[in-house]
């Protein structure tokens, strides 16, 4: 579906007043500052997330789920639906397949469609963590690493299949996540686990297109209990130098263990070059699926601060994605709810005065590095966000724009109510 323009206007016309108000106190509040609001309103508006295909549909536990109604029943759906949520926040204009569960039957069709919501194709994700109907040899013990080299062989020519797909959709980078790894001590030898997973890592880098990224995605544990065979940064950074410069890490918020730096090892690998994915969720505890923000913003804007340092001195960004689907929230509203919390991270960040920040750390003075950083935190910076968001033609609040348009009742009327979203 296609939002109503004018009913977006009409809705942003009603909240108008109030926003101006809000902006203009943002604005003052700036002017103090020495920062050019219109400087941070046009990051923000360059600020693109991709949307993965799998988190338009209700997300599980692996007790249960209780799927909402219209879900997207296929590619097509699930297009339209980030499509949605491009038109109300112009944040999120590229979207991230997840193959086998969207392999398109007409490659051309499939670009017209994402090009009619302005959408592009961001990284293409394989898929070695469960086995396919048909498939012939089963990933119950690994893929990448596992023990037979025709399992192996097997999961490298899907990785090769999963490249040649995106290649014909835009896409410019491969995210390989492995489930691989052991759930009890002795299982497997972690030396040859990694022998493997690094071989088998380089006959796929050997078929990567010019301009294209592989990007090493880790996580401490889950499903395997164990060890997994990338539980690291340490481990996806050595597996990403030995295969070269077009192999990167992939840093997901939730793939760490509670009270990880995970600022710290955002500022490293940027500084080496080597951060080329990034997945963002919230977690309490071990999870990866709750909405961005949720829990942890201080952590996220912490973040923020480290990577806007780094984006000041070189063009390359990384690959934005969010990576949750939770059980409990309409999945559209999660997203938007998500991205909200990013730009307004993303922008507090921006707020940091750099210049006071370096004198900080020059003169030990921890005092005044806390209220530097914490001044821009505690700016209120929702109107800047919104104001962004009005100017590229979205919704001052997407939230209340996506219900008082009734968006989830017409996919439920078009789509059905008890419908699963493919790949969950
Ligand atoms: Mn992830």
């Amino acid at each position: 579906m296609h939002i109503d323009k004018n009913r977006l206007e009409k809705l942003n016309k009603e909240r108008l007043p109030r926003h101006q108000r809000l902006l203009e106190l943002s604005m003052a509040h700036l002017e103090g500052q020495g920062i050019d609001m219109e400087d941070v309103v046009k990051e923000l508006q360059a600020f693109q997330m991709a949307i993965p295909s799998w988190a338009l549909g209700t997300g599980g536990t692996r007790f249960g789920r209780f799927a909402g109604g219209g879900e997207p029943r296929d590619l097509q759906e699930k297009i339209a639906d980030v499509g949605v949520l491009h038109a109300l926040n112009q944040s999120s204009g590229a979207i991230s397949l997840h193959i086998p569960w969207d392999v398109p039957s007409d490659f051309q069709a499939i670009k017209d469609l994402a090009r009619s919501y302005d959408l592009v194709f961001d990284a293409v994700n394989s898929n070695t963590f469960q086995d396919q109907p048909g498939q012939p040899l089963s990933y119950k013990f690994g893929s990448l690493s596992h023990i037979s080299a025709d399992v192996r062989a097997q999961a490298i020519e899907h990785n090769l299949e999963v490249i040649k797909i995106g290649e014909q959709l835009g896409s410019k980078a491969l995210t390989v996540w492995l489930a691989d790894g052991s759930s009890f001590p002795g299982q497997h030898s972690f030396r040859t686990a990694f022998e493997n997973t690094l071989d088998s890592l380089q006959s796929i880098y050997k078929h990567l297109p010019t301009g294209w990224s592989v990007f090493i995605e880790y996580k401490p544990y889950e499903p395997n209990f164990y060890s997994m065979v990338i539980p690291d940064w340490g481990t996806s950074h050595l597996l990403a130098s030995k295969l070269g410069p077009q192999a990167s890490c992939l840093v997901d918020l939730g793939h760490h263990l509670p009270n990880t730096n995970i600022e710290q090892i955002v500022a490293i690998l940027m500084m080496e070059g080597k951060l080329g994915g990034f997945h963002f969720n919230d977690s309490k505890y071990g999870d990866d699926d709750l909405t961005v923000g949720a829990l942890k913003p201080y952590q996220l804007f912490l973040i923020f601060n480290e990577l806007v340092d780094d984006m000041k001195n070189t063009a390359s960004r990384p690959s934005w994605m969010i990576d949750a689907s939770h059980n409990l929230k309409d999945p559209m509203e999660d997203l938007l709810q998500s991205i909200e919390a990013i730009l307004i991270a993303y922008a507090q960040a921006l707020l940091v005065d750099r210049t006071k920040l370096l004198e900080a750390q020059q003169a030990n003075d921890a005092t005044l590095a806390q209220e530097v950083l914490q001044e821009a935190y505690r700016t209120d910076v929702r109107a800047l966000v919104a104001e962004a968001r009005r100017r590229a033609g979205g919704a001052l609040s997407p939230i209340v724009v996506f219900r008082a348009l009734g968006i989830r009742n017409t996919l439920v009327k078009e789509r059905g109510s008890s419908v699963t979203s493919t790949g969950l």
